[in-house]
């Protein structure tokens, strides 16, 4: 029995060290601190009486605060597009408890903004480390710094301020590209976020990869609808909706440049939409606006977005997601939402029909759905599909395709693309990735058959399917990163699931 446990225990910490080992793979220090010199670039941010000292235990002392934010900073260069990861340790003497922070103050063009990147508690008396992650985006200046809430004088000591720097290595070694592999099938595409894009090495790799791309998140209602606006348009029409596009510009223009298609996500969701686009005045004190209004909202946010690419990018939209994830996962009904509530049962059928009024020409209009392998769900899904084909309005369905290795099966996966195309509609399989429990040699292979094999059952279909997308490049960056569920490692080399799905063109060589 303790024989056993030892074993176990054993088994735990080769685990746990392999899992930081493939952190550390991708990431590498670039700064620690070191105050044996003095204060290695270090002072109190803002203006104020707080001193820097040296103090035991080769660290630095603060006192004298007044603010939150009058802190300890230093100046960093930082490169957009990679991701850092911070720590430091902490320790104060005055409280039972006190909560920190690392941040970080950005400017670009003489305006500061802030991120807090970390948090932590410490307890009187004791060293404690706060970790920090953050993706850099472009600004002038970067200010790291570590400061406390709810804690404006209080005064404590800090040491060994670590900063981890994503492996920028784009280079690959030569491995075929699947969007060339697979153009005569589909095009390969995959998300991609506007931190990402700021990025040209990453971007240029994704490129040699990858021929369609949606923006991760840089297209919801969230990030297109400008609320401020859409109110003072809201005094003389509250039909009218103000749109913005600086979120998703840096992705549009590498695509436009680099001969990238780009799919659209999303206009009509339950998630990710400012709550004030159902209200009248846009003012969330105010009733919720009548179902006319908010088709109307609805027809001018599609006709502003379409008109605004097709004039800056014309031509590089393919298709786009109308409505994304209507149905409930247990009961195959219409989920409620603010769509349902405001416009009602048949919602996606007057968004299409509107889309469809002020798309450009040869958009392909798509309705967008997970777990469609499930089946209360999938009878769901189908026959919304039905209602909407008997209008004529949708082009398309994409199967999201957000898996892990443990379900569901792929012969469940194949019964509902076989189910789901006999629709007579087009395909696309939209956000594809695959979680595994542990990225050790037999979980990669297992998720590698595991891609190799959607692949291989969806090649028949290539007269339909328009395009397979996975959901992000390297595992590292993925929203469900610590699944492990991409192509790429967190140093951006190709997995067994590349070389799996490059594979499963082999039966299909000419
Ligand atoms: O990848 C997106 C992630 O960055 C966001 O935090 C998340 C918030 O809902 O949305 C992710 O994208 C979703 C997509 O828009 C629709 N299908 C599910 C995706 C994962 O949640």
């Amino acid at each position: 029995m303790k024989t056993v446990r030892v074993l176990l225990s054993v088994l735990l910490l080769v685990i746990l060290a392999t899992a930081s080992l493939g952190e550390e793979a991708a990431m590498e220090q670039i700064y620690q601190s070191d105050f044996t010199a003095g204060e290695d670039g270090w002072y109190p941010r803002s203006m104020g009486t707080a001193q820097l000292a040296a103090a035991p235990d080769g660290a630095m002392l603060i006192t004298g605060r007044e603010n939150d934010w009058n802190s300890p900073g230093r100046d960093f260069e930082m490169i957009p597009g990679l991701r850092y990861s911070f720590s430091v340790e902490v320790k104060q003497d005055e409280v039972d408890t006190a909560s920190f922070m690392i941040s970080i103050a950005h400017s670009a063009g003489g305006q500061e903004s802030y991120e807090n990147l970390g948090r932590g508690q410490a307890a009187r008396g004791e060293w404690v480390t706060v970790n920090g992650a953050w993706m850099a985006s472009a600004f002038d200046r970067y200010v790291l710094y570590v400061e406390t809430t709810g804690a404006p004088t209080l005064s404590f000591a800090f040491r060994n301020f670590t900063v981890l720097q994503e492996k920028a290595d784009f280079e690959q070694e030569e491995i075929p590209s699947l969007s060339q592999l697979y153009q005569d099938y589909f095009d390969f595409g995959t998300a991609v976020t506007r931190f990402e894009a700021q990025n040209k090495a990453r971007m240029d790799f994704y490129a040699s990869q990858f021929n369609l791309m949606t923006p991760g998140n840089e297209m919801k209602p969230d990030s297109l609808i400008d609320v401020r606006a859409s109110r003072e348009l809201a005094k003389e029409d509250q039909t009218q909706v103000a749109v913005k596009f600086d979120d998703v510009t840096p992705l549009l223009d590498y695509a436009r440049d680099n001969g990238i298609k780009l799919h659209g996500h999303v206009f009509v969701w339950h998630s990710q939409t400012p709550e004030a686009f159902f209200h009248e005045n846009y003012d969330l004190a105010k009733p919720l606006v009548s179902r006319e209004i908010m088709l109307s909202r609805l027809e001018h946010f599609m006709a502003k977005t379409f008109a605004y690419v097709e004039e800056n990018y014309p031509g590089l939209f393919v298709s786009w997601d109308i409505v994304n994830e209507a149905i409930d996962d247990s009961t195959g009904k219409l989920r409620s939402s603010n769509w349902l509530k405001v416009v009602g049962e048949d919602y996606l059928l007057r968004a299409f029909e509107l889309a469809r009024r002020v798309a450009p020409e040869g958009l392909k209009l798509y309705y967008n759905d997970y777990n469609t392998a499930v089946p209360k769900k999938q009878d769901g899904i189908v026959k919304l599909l039905k209602e909407l084909v008997a209008e004529g309005n949708i082009d398309g369905y994409g199967f999201q395709m957000h898996h892990d290795i443990a379900y569901p099966t792929v012969s469940s996966i194949r019964a509902s693309v076989e189910r789901v195309a006999l629709l007579g509609l087009k395909l696309r399989v939209s956000e594809l990735d695959i979680t595994i429990p542990n990225n050790t040699e037999a979980q990669l292979a297992k998720q590698a058959e595991e891609y190799g094999a959607i692949l291989r059952l969806l090649l028949p279909y290539s007269g339909q399917l328009e395009a397979v997308q996975v959901w992000g490049v390297s595992d590292n960056l993925s929203w469900r990163a610590s699944g492990y569920p991409l192509l790429f490692d967190g140093s951006q080399q190709p997995k067994p699931a590349f070389w799996a799905v490059v594979d499963a063109l082999e039966d299909k060589a000419p």
